[in-house]
């Protein structure tokens, strides 16, 4: 029967026996990658997950991990990555909301997330970082020639939640077409084969570490290093055998600082590239300097996946995210009255394409309210496009902040922060920051004769939000700056702390 994505994967493998990742442990061929994907599908499939049904992962990373998920795209189930970081608290709410058939956790966290399955009746097997746990056991028992469910372009392959700005997490839903399209076209932009390897050192539960990085490997029958996280040392080890890596700007920052970055190791090193969050001009510049090679900078989103990549050939400009992708449209409109902008002109940046998400998880007014009647989406970016056709990100149009290439979405962290006792009100903001690019503050009012103090904050969030969404630095003020509608002045916070982690770079 017709997987469209699995079909595809399938059809790019080179060799049963190639390497499809290598770990400290081992290495998986392509033909491990089909036997293990078929036995924890077929897992899924005698525990009754059917098609269409969600799988909601909150696992460490490993090997197994990506073969659960691809287990997920060959029985037709729709594939819910969980950031490890979230708490029981905030799990609530994407089981309640998406209603999975089946919960796969760490072990360790089996007990907290049987109390959240059984309210909402989802399973719950485990698997842990190194590979074991109940559902690989099941899988021991399972065939390895499991055939996949017949799925079409169209249908769901994920639900990868995003923050909202006011409210609830969004389910992005995500086709087989949306994931297949966009890895062909990246694999092609940035010219994959299967004699690349590269460096995997980002999070397996976003779109950059699990389908930029994953599928564009798996449609060139590629291979890749599969590190845990992301580690200078280890990285810098690797590079004389491979030949790509991506990363989030923070790595290459951290890169710069390590004395073992030179010409030299990166002599085998063919393309790095970087997302997720502004590179700045100058770690471009400086990653040039010290090792040859111009950082390949792209732009995308949860919800279009890849939209724009600075060239392979041709000049790849710092500050810039590049040109739009092959089959991508996009273009500048006036956020208010949705008038298309000329070039050079700064308004909303709006994209269509075959990358572009289905829609929203159960919210048809928040998917209606984010197109536009012609199709394009609205990112919420402000941007422009120079005269050269490279797309600039100018900022954004949401309250939003990007910290070591996660989204902290400042209401979300502002209501948990409100609601203390003993606090009038808060603003959370991103600050400048040198590791993080952008670091999450507070800025907090509190009420007269309060005994609160930054520590009675700490401890309440502890609980209640993941760690990387927790302010680097809590301020308490008398009052927050307000224009005449009332409204807080959040860029007057931004420009009077700009220099918060700056000014103590080093000791943060
Ligand atoms: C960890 N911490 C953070 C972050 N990461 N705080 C703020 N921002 C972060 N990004 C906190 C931890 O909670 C901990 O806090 C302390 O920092 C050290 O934790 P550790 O695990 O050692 O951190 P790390 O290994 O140094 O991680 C930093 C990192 C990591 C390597 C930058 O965050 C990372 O891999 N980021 C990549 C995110 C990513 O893949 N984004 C793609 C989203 P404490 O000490 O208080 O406990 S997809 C996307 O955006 C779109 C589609 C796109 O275009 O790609
Ligand atoms: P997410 O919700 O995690 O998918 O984050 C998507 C957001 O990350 C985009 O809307 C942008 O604001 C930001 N982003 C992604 N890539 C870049 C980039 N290269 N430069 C600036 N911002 C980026």
């Amino acid at each position: 029967m017709s997987n469209h994505l699995f079909d595809a994967i399938r059809r790019s493998i080179a060799a049963d026996d190639a390497v499809f990742i290598e770990t400290a442990e081992g290495r998986w061929t392509y033909g491990d990658m089909v036997e293990w994907s078929g036995r924890i599908a077929g897992a899924i499939d005698t525990l009754g997950v059917r098609p269409g049904d969600r799988v909601a992962v909150q696992v460490e990373k490993s090997a197994e991990a990506l073969m659960l998920y691809l287990a997920c795209i060959r029985c037709g189930a729709v594939y819910l990555p969980l950031n490890t970081a979230y708490t029981l608290a905030e799990l609530d709410y994407f089981i309640s909301d998406a209603e999975p058939r089946l919960i796969v956790t760490d072990p360790k966290a089996a007990d907290g997330i049987k109390t959240i399955a059984s309210k909402y009746g989802a399973l719950v097997e485990t698997l842990d970082e190194r590979g074991g746990g109940s559902l690989v056991e099941l899988a021991n028992d399972e065939t390895p020639d499991f055939v996949e469910a017949a799925r079409m372009a169209d249908d769901l392959a994920a639900i990868l939640y995003t923050s909202g700005t006011t409210g609830r997490s969004k389910g992005a839903m995500l086709t087989h077409a949306n994931l297949l399209s966009n890895a062909l076209t990246l694999r092609d932009c940035w010219r994959f084969t299967p004699d690349d390897r590269l460096i995997h050192a980002l999070p397996i539960f976003h779109t950059h570490g699990l389908f930029v990085a994953t599928n564009v490997i798996l449609t060139s029958g590629a291979s890749m290093f599969l590190l845990p996280k992301f580690d200078p040392a280890q990285i810098l080890a690797l590079m004389p055998r491979a030949t790509t890596l991506m990363g989030v700007p923070t790595f290459y920052v951290r890169l710069l600082q390590h004395e073992g970055l030179n010409r030299q190791v990166v002599a085998n090193m063919r393309l790095f590239i970087s997302g997720s969050a502004p590179l700045l001009a100058d770690t471009h510049r400086a990653f040039q300097e010290r090792t040859g090679h111009a950082i390949l900078e792209r732009y995308g989103m949860t919800e279009t996946n890849m939209n724009t990549s600075n060239p392979y050939d041709g000049e790849r400009m710092a500050g810039t995210v590049g040109f739009p992708l092959p089959g991508v449209t996009l273009r500048i409109s006036e956020p208010e009255t949705g008038e298309i902008l000329e070039q050079d002109e700064t308004g909303m940046i709006e994209v269509k394409g075959p990358n572009v998400f289905k829609g929203y998880w159960r919210m048809p007014e928040k998917t209606k309210a984010e197109f536009r009647d012609d199709g394009f989406f609205l990112t919420g970016d402000l941007g422009k496009i120079d005269p050269q056709g490279y797309v600039h990100i100018i900022g954004r149009g949401k309250d939003l902040v990007i910290s070591g290439g996660y989204n902290i979405y400042p209401k979300e962290v502002e209501s948990e922060i409100d609601q203390l006792p003993g606090v009038v009100e808060c603003a959370v903001i991103g600050v400048t920051h040198p590791d993080f690019g952008e670091g999450v503050t507070a800025i907090v009012v509190k009420q007269p004769g309060s005994s609160l103090d930054e520590r009675a904050i700490r401890d309440a969030l502890g609980d209640r939000l993941a760690r990387y969404k927790q302010p680097k630095q809590i301020i308490f003020v008398d009052d927050l700056p307000r224009n005449t509608m009332g409204k807080v002045q959040k860029n007057v916070l931004r420009e009077r702390y700009c220099n918060l982690y700056t000014a103590r770079a080093g000791d943060d």
